[in-house]
């Protein structure tokens, strides 16, 4: 088997890349372990960028999320029993965000590849990457076999293979004293647009994904297990989380799926060894509070396919040589603002009352400050690339 790249991975960052390289006549194949309808089925992120929804319509899966996404232009951060809306579109000169759940992404660009004749290969795990005559070696269906290729990119999420065949990695780790409980609910959301909720008694935030359908997240504890957390006691904490005086009410409703993510950031440098390239999880992840993993995931893949189409088209090298720093410039600035918004919303499970009055203080200046509103929302709607 040959192909110009091999894709490891299914995920947004795989997917994205292989129809990024169609639409500009490079062959890909791409290898996923799992089947296909867990691949499309697993929860995860739901907030897109503007760039995000940019190159997804450029790449042709745009239409259901022009059609179903829903755009917004501000959020509520909401905390001492009161809410405050912070104006993203105003204060970052008309930028919005859309959301769109990451599983309808997968969805989309799958249905794409497979129209075209594009060679997804579910249920085939790469076993091992050869980084220098380049070559994949995978398992499907019982069966071991190698993919030649040009190049290879390890789009394999943060427990894939390819990270571990890049030597000498340097890795940059921080693991959070908290976790996020992720529910989907078949209720109509409580509110328009996200609630960011600091309480006493922990961060929670509601999100969408329709008119019909919530996505919320409460913190928890690291080592808290799923059962511990029956329908009515997520319904309960949720409620005296976003309680305001004015009297607010949450909805709630059959829940159809609940998790719980651990919370850390991780960044793995270089992004690039020889002949092998990774993007998206495999080789950073943020935490969740920002919603910036998909969208990092995507501004990689950008970056990587304009890289490979110059080095087809152009014979030059000159991007892929420069692809690690460039992409890394945007992951430590996601880096920095999601751990920021993560350490000020988060309840301390120490109880520390000084970091409690210390994030309540600079609650009140975001919503006080405009300088310090547009510096969340310059960060929520996306970095421009010149930041
Ligand atoms: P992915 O992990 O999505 O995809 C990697 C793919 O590679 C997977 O399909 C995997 O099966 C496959 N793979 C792994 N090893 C392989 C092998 N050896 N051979 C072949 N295939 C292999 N981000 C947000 O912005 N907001 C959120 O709320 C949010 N929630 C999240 C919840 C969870 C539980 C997780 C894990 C992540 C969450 N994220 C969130 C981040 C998430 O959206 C990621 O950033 C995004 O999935 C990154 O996409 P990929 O890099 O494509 O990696
Ligand atoms: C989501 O809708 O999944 C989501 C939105 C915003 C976040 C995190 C997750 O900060």
């Amino acid at each position: 088997m040959r192909t110009q790249v091999a894709i490891v991975g299914a995920g947004p960052a795989g997917l994205l890349l292989s129809q990024l390289l169609h639409l500009r006549g490079v062959d890909s194949v791409v290898l996923e372990s799992r089947d296909r309808a867990y691949v499309e089925r697993r929860q995860r992120a739901g907030m897109l960028e503007q760039g995000t929804v940019d190159v997804l319509r450029s790449s042709g899966v745009g239409e259901r999320l022009d059609r179903e996404g829903l755009t917004h232009h501000g959020l509520e951060l909401r905390f001492g029993g009161a809410g405050h809306r912070i104006p993203l579109t105003e204060l970052t000169g008309g930028r919005t965000v859309t959301i769109y759940a990451q599983t309808e992404i997968v969805k989309d660009l799958i249905a794409a590849r497979l129209a075209a004749g594009g060679d997804v290969r579910f249920g085939a795990e790469a076993l091992a990457v050869d980084t220098g005559a380049p070559s994949v070696t995978f398992r499907q269906d019982g069966e071991t076999r190698t993919l030649d290729c040009d190049v290879i990119a390890g789009c394999d999420g943060f427990h894939g293979v390819g990270r571990a065949a890049v030597p000498g990695l340097r890795t940059y780790e921080r693991d959070y004293p908290y976790a996020w409980l992720g529910v989907l609910a078949e209720v109509a959301p409580s509110t328009d647009e996200l609630v960011y909720a600091h309480s006493e008694r922990g961060f929670a935030l509601h999100s969408l994904r329709s008119p019909r359908v919530s996505r919320l997240y409460l913190q928890v504890d690291p080592g808290d297990a799923i059962e511990a957390w029956p329908d009515e006691r997520i319904w309960s904490e949720l409620r005296a989380r976003f309680a305001t005086s004015d009297g607010w009410e949450l909805r709630d409703g059959p829940i159809v799926e609940k998790s719980i993510t651990p919370m850390r950031s991780f960044v793995a440098e270089p992004m690039r060894h020889d002949r092998l390239f990774l993007a998206g999880d495999a080789a950073h992840i943020v935490p969740p509070t920002g919603a910036k993993g998909l969208n990092l995931a995507i501004s990689d893949v950008i970056v990587l396919a304009e890289a490979l189409v110059a080095r087809y088209d152009e014979g030059s090298d000159k991007l892929l040589d420069a692809y690690s720093a460039t992409c890394l410039k945007r992951v430590w600035r996601a880096q920095q603002f999601a751990s920021w918004m993560t350490t000020l919303l988060h309840r301390d499970p120490a109880g520390d009352s000084f970091e409690h009055r210390r994030q309540l203080a600079y609650l009140d200046y975001l919503v006080a400050s405009k300088a310090a509103a547009t510096t969340l929302a310059e960060n929520y709607v996306g970095a421009a690339p010149t930041l």
